[in-house]
């Protein structure tokens, strides 16, 4: 695609409607790119893979004032020695609209570029933050496509059920200190050779969960060596789904446990509002099927709310009381801490890997679900992340595991200030399948996330972690 091509596609620009003074600016930051690169390679290799923010010092001649002018999403691509650069947010006195323009091609000398950085598994004890970082544009993503892998179910399919860019499947998630492991679908089989891997939570935990099976399947010629072990299709109805990989000798389970704690019918004598309950101090009823996988990877966070328990006539119960003052973030403090029992006395620890998966926000503008929000416009991702307080369900998550975090029992797969950065991901109008949708403009799903997409991003982070834990434990 050439440069015209892309700003036409991408409607932020209409290059006729150019006026002398916004070739003028385009000039500018074109030799400040060049200038970048060419004149200073130390400002290039400083970036060290990081977003390079330039604000308010770009002066033009043009409009004789200063503009801001953003860089990011800088790439390397050894073999290729192709940089693409995206400049985003460039605003332009003189038309008052955003303009983003997409250069690719900028030569520069490849070994100048790289990175100095260790990988993830080089960096000592407590070396590097995997979840602080930046998303950079990779054109070699993403790493799978919807088309390639039967085990999406059409929720995710976006491409498929319409939606028109894919930008949104090109952006990797680049830590700060260090390099990321490739994600290697063999090397990761391998290491789960003769295993259990258990995903337990809600539907976003489906939407991690798939995104897995695409990436692993990937993988394996024989896509029917690979199957449901009751025969079930995938589909959101299933409350669980394990798929074998019959060469490997392993599975990768999905579990639908929106509060891992158990929700019943209510007690007999109960008030007539009371139509179910949440039993606070007792896990799931499935969990005696996933207490012995060898990697257990939890989320929660979508269902506490109160739309999803007491309006609908789910109340609190912890032994025989039901709890009918008890708020949704009381509830949910104290079903974490159900959970870290639970972890204590009844997972064998030495054969466990458990992770805990950060609560993934949602971006509903304008309303939420019921009322209208939508996102079905965002096509970029958010320069920087929400701050981490405006999420409740991470803080009470956090808090909660505090202690078996801090002894490692327990590793937090942190996904929830990257991915807030990502409102440009979400399946948003793209939910039903081709001929049934797009979606209604006000009926968006905002939650759920394009497969592939975000969810593989967390998948890649997995990866890290569980190649981590696997060296550590070998050695012991
Ligand atoms: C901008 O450039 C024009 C010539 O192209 C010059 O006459 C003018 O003085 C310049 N303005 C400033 C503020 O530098
Ligand atoms: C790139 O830079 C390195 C170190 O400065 C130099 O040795 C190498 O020859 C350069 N390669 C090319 C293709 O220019
Ligand atoms: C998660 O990541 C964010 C952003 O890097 C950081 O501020 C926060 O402390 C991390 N939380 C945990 C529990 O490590
Ligand atoms: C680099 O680019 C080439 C062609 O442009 C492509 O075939 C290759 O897969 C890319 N490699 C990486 C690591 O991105
Ligand atoms: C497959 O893995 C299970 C453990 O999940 C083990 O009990 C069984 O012996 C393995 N079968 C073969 C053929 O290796
Ligand atoms: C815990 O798991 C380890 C490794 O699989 C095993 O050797 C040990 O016997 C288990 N302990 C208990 C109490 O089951
Ligand atoms: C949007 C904006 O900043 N507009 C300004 C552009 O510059 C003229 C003066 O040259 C101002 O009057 C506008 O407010």
């Amino acid at each position: 695609m050439t440069h015209l091509d892309f700003l036409k596609k991408f409607k932020f620009s209409k290059p006729n409607e150019a006026t002398p003074a916004v070739l003028g600016c385009f000039f500018f930051s074109l030799c400040l790119i060049f200038c970048l690169f060419l004149l200073d390679y130390r400002i290039v290799h400083g970036l060290n893979w990081q977003s390079l923010v330039i604000t308010g010092g770009f002066k033009s001649n043009v409009s004789s004032r200063g503009q801001p002018l953003l860089v990011t999403g800088f790439k390397s691509n050894d073999s290729s020695r192709e940089q693409s650069v995206l400049i985003s947010g460039f605003k332009s006195n003189v038309t008052s609209r955003e303009q983003s323009l997409l250069f690719t091609g900028v030569k520069a000398n490849a070994s100048l570029l790289e990175s100095k950085k260790l990988g993830f598994l080089e960096v000592g004890e407590g070396g590097c933050d995997i979840f602080q970082g930046n998303w950079v544009w990779d054109e070699s993503y993403p790493i799978y496509q919807s088309q390639d892998c039967m085990f999406l179910d059409v929720g995710f399919r976006c491409t498929e059920n319409g939606r028109g860019d894919n930008f949104y499947t090109k952006w990797r998630w680049q830590p700060k200190d260090c390099n990321l492991p490739r994600f290697d679908a063999r090397v990761m089989l391998e290491k789960l050779r003769g295993k259990r891997l258990v995903f337990v939570g809600d539907s976003v935990g489906r939407n991690q969960w798939e995104s897995l099976l695409c990436m692993l399947s990937s993988a394996v010629p024989d896509k029917t060596s690979i199957y449901e072990v009751n025969g079930s299709p995938i589909t959101k109805h299933k409350g669980s789904l394990v798929f074998k990989f019959r060469d490997f000798n392993c599975t990768v389970e999905y579990y639908r446990a929106p509060f891992l704690v158990l929700q019943s019918r209510a007690p007999n004598g109960a008030p007539e509002n009371v139509k179910l309950t949440l039993k606070l101090d007792q896990m799931d009823w499935s969990s005696v099927h996933w207490k012995g996988a060898d990697l257990l990877i939890f989320n929660t966070g979508h269902w506490w709310n109160y739309q999803k328990t007491i309006r609908g006539g789910c109340y609190f119960q912890e032994r025989a009381q039901i709890k009918t003052e008890m708020t949704v973030e009381h509830a949910l403090q104290r079903s974490i801490k159900t959970l870290t029992d639970w972890i204590s006395q009844e997972v064998n620890l030495s054969k466990t890997h458990l992770i805990f998966r950060g609560y993934a926000p949602v971006h509903f503008r304008g309303g939420d679900w019921r009322t209208g929000g939508s996102c079905h416009r965002e096509t970029k991702p958010n320069l920087s992340p929400t701050p981490l307080s405006s999420y409740i369900e991470y803080n009470i998550v956090v808090n909660g595991l505090s202690e078996h975090l801090r002894v490692g029992n327990i590793e937090f797969l942190n996904v929830t200030s990257m991915t807030s950065q990502r409102k440009d991901g979400h399946s948003s109008l793209y939910y039903l399948e081709p001929g049934v949708g797009p979606a209604p403009v006000h009926r968006q799903d905002c939650s759920h996330w394009c497969l592939p997409g975000v969810p593989d991003s967390w998948n890649e982070l997995l990866y890290a972690l569980f190649l981590k834990w696997e060296l550590s434990h070998r050695r012991v």
